[in-house]
């Protein structure tokens, strides 16, 4: 493999399973940063393929089925149909969106599978016991077996993976296994697997991953690598590999292409990133090109973009299956991403915690250039190296301070100007010297290259608003509009507005790959056609030789919006639609009642003893206006009466707790609640039913006592 130039490259994003819609942390993962990646490189003029595709095998897809009492075709349609969409309208600019249902997909993985099969030493046919269930005389794969997690004992824990403790399960090792189908205990029953018998590649791999050489010849610079991924890698190889299962008893996916082996299907992790080259398959046959160009040619580079949880596939797995077959190559980089949260916590579709693409998309369909505010501020707070968290805060902030403030600010202001002193016709210039600005964006145009090139994307953002700022900067040195003032005629206004414009029309481009719908916007404020292949390529040579990006001349269009600002004094819409997004987090947080289970983080002694418990009677009950779920209460506490408000009403009426033994915190700071001072606060106990029940001592106790 050489290291650098080559002939072509090859690029994958995960295959998300089609049982579902993605969310934000989907798109920050694998899509995003591979769409600005993909997206340079075509602007450099490379010959780049980018596949994709749904993952539409596998249990979660048979099981959804069946819960839904729906067919799997119905669901992978549906979810196909919904991802393909949403991502074209994030602007996520896929070569090829393929699916792992079609024929020729099915084909290239039983090709595959046989390839090694014929090999001899790659797999072993094993029977082992597996669990069966008996009223639906079906084995059970590993996801549809439930039971008590062995580990931190959760009763719902997958046959494979326990969701509570995160630890990786075989269903054999289930406390009281269930079958999800019959909800039956499952019994064991003999049935013959294949296995891949990925211990025999760990030595090579090793060196693979670690040195990034292959019997010594190099492959790939492992500094090039992210750390957390070589680290990964590492654990799993140092561990020990074991043959793996790559069959299963299943109706649903792609037949086992051998005799005797009916009803039994490939493992949806051994065909899905066949898919990768079954969807290149696809895309060459309708584009007159050859797949193998991209796939086995020692001129070309293959880079998966995954998010950390499909790492050990992408670097242990299928690079051994690819080995074993002897004609592919291997990868030169898997830049996988960590994970994103939400608000400082992890999506979960069934909390409602999180927000799904086709759902932003929705919500701010009157959210100026959508599209690019989200990609831009997905993209400042890329997951590269470690988890981070999206919040509403910084979205606002990367917005208005950034693309606002910064970029559009100068894109604006340049356009004006243009306008209003040349009529729109960038002044001809071509005597001016501005060989030292050529060099200065120059030298940032190359910082960017860098950290694209090297999977940097934050920083290569933040180099994108480096260049903007510098033309924010030369415009407010320059002050075009002061020179104007006293000498309209002065030749620096002119070169002002050039230099500003050669400045914008770079921007134009090398924003492509973050705000390709901005990009398009300005290219048509410019009046140009919207930026082609190697056109940054074609603008670095034109620097380098200082010649201008935009000739003299040339008839610029008049100024149109690029953004919003979202705190905006006139037009507050923007801020309530966020805010809105706030308010139903609020709600979910408000909504929970904390589970019996989980315990909140410690706290000290010395704050609890902080709290000033007592006991006390409730003397007095009242229902307040206007105020459904709120009591004014009356509260004997020995050394003196006090009144409480407290939300009960919806539970109990004034007639149920007059007499009631409480227990009160007496030392909350007093808060007004519809207009009434509330001196402290009642103690009680709520079910999983959202049942409330008195904390109180035992009757007759007294008044006034400490509790502690
Ligand atoms: N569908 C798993 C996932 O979405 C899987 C990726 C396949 S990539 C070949 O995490
Ligand atoms: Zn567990």
């Amino acid at each position: 493999m050489k290291e650098t130039n080559p002939k072509r490259y090859t690029v994958t994003s995960a295959l998300p399973y089609a049982n579902g819609a993605l969310h934000l942390g989907h798109l920050a993962g694998a899509y995003l940063p591979a769409d600005i990646y993909v997206r340079y490189m075509r602007l450099m003029g490379k010959d780049i393929l980018w596949v994709c595709g749904s993952d539409e095998h596998g249990a979660a897809i048979t099981i959804r089925s069946k819960k839904e009492g729906v067919s799997p075709q119905e669901i992978i349609d549906k979810y196909h149909n919904l991802n393909k969409d949403t991502f074209e309208k994030l602007g996520i600019s896929f070569d090829f969106y393929h699916r792992t249902s079609e024929q020729i997909h099915h084909e290239t993985a039983q090709e595959i599978f046989l390839k090694l099969l014929e090999k001899g030493d790659q797999f072993d046919e094993k029977v082992t016991e597996q669990y069966y269930d008996e009223k639906f005389q079906q084995f059970l794969a590993d996801r549809y077996i439930i039971g008590t997690c062995p580990k931190c004992g959760f009763e719902e824990a997958f046959g494979d993976q326990c969701e509570q403790c995160g630890s990786d399960l075989s269903p054999l090792e289930l406390v009281n296994p269930r079958s999800t189908m019959s909800g039956e205990k499952p019994t064991l029953k003999e049935t013959k697997h294949w296995f891949f018998k990925l211990d025999s590649h760990e030595k090579w791999l090793k060196e693979w991953v670690k040195e990034g050489t292959i019997d010594g010849k190099f492959h790939h610079n492992p500094k090039t690598w992210k750390n957390h991924v070589i680290g990964q890698c590492m654990s799993w190889l140092d561990t020990g590999l074991m043959p793996r299962s790559i069959t299963r008893d299943l109706d649903w996916g792609i037949k086992v292409p051998v005799e005797g082996a009916e009803g039994k299907v490939l493992y949806v992790w051994f065909d899905a990133p066949i898919g990768y080259i079954s969807a290149t398959k696809q895309w060459a046959l309708d584009n007159g090109k050859k797949w193998k160009d991209y796939w086995q040619s020692d001129d070309t580079q293959l880079i998966h973009f995954i998010g950390k949880d499909n790492i050990v596939f992408h670097c242990i797995v299928f690079p051994a299956m690819l080995k074993a077959h002897g004609d592919y190559n291997l990868p030169i980089n898997v830049p996988a991403n960590q994970f994103l949260n939400f608000e400082g916590r992890k999506f979960s579709k069934s909390r409602g915690w999180g927000i799904e693409q086709h759902v932003y998309l929705e919500k701010f369909k009157d959210f100026p250039n959508k599209e690019d505010a989200l990609r831009y501020a997905l993209t400042k707070i890329m997951p590269e190296n470690k988890d981070s968290d999206f919040t509403w805060d910084e979205f606002i902030a990367a917005h208005d301070n950034e693309l606002v403030a910064n970029f559009g600010n100068f894109v604006n202001r340049v356009v004006v100007l243009t306008n209003k002193y040349f009529d729109g016709a960038i002044p001809s210039l071509d005597s001016v010297d501005w060989s030292e600005k050529h060099k200065e964006v120059l030298d940032l145009i190359k910082k960017y290259q860098k950290e694209i090139e090297t999977f940097h994307f934050r920083n290569a953002a933040n180099v994108l608003m480096e260049i903007s700022s510098y033309g924010n900067t030369y415009l407010q040195d320059v002050s075009p509009w002061s020179i104007f003032k006293t000498d309209p005629e002065d030749p620096l206004i002119a070169e002002s507005m050039f230099v500003a414009n050669q400045i914008v029309a770079l921007l134009a481009m090398v924003s492509k790959p973050f705000l390709p719908f901005t990009s398009d916007k300005l290219q048509g404020i410019l009046n140009l056609n919207p930026v082609q292949n190697g056109d940054l390529a074609t603008a670095i040579e034109k620097l380098g030789n200082n010649q201008p990006i935009i000739k003299g001349g040339h008839q610029i269009g008049k100024p149109t919006l690029l953004f919003a600002k979202i705190h905006d004094r006139k037009d507050s819409s923007r801020l309530e639609l966020i805010n809105a997004q706030r308010a139903e987090l609020e709600a979910i947080l408000a909504a929970e009642v904390p589970k019996h289970e989980s315990v909140k983080a410690q706290t000290s002694f010395d704050d609890f003893t902080k709290m000033d418990m007592r006991t006390g009677t409730i003397v007095k009950a009242e229902k307040m206006k206007k105020a459904k779920k709120l009591l004014q209460l009356e509260v004997d506490l020995g050394f003196e009466t006090r009144t409480i408000v407290s939300g009960i009403a919806e539970y109990f009426s004034p007639e149920d707790v007059i007499g009631q033994q409480v227990v009160v915190l007496c030392n909350l700071a007093p808060r007004k609640l519809r207009g009434v001072e509330s001196n402290g606060m009642i103690l009680m106990a709520e079910n999983e039913k959202g049942e409330l029940a008195f904390v109180n001592a035992k009757d007759g106790f007294g008044n006034g006592f400490v509790v502690r």
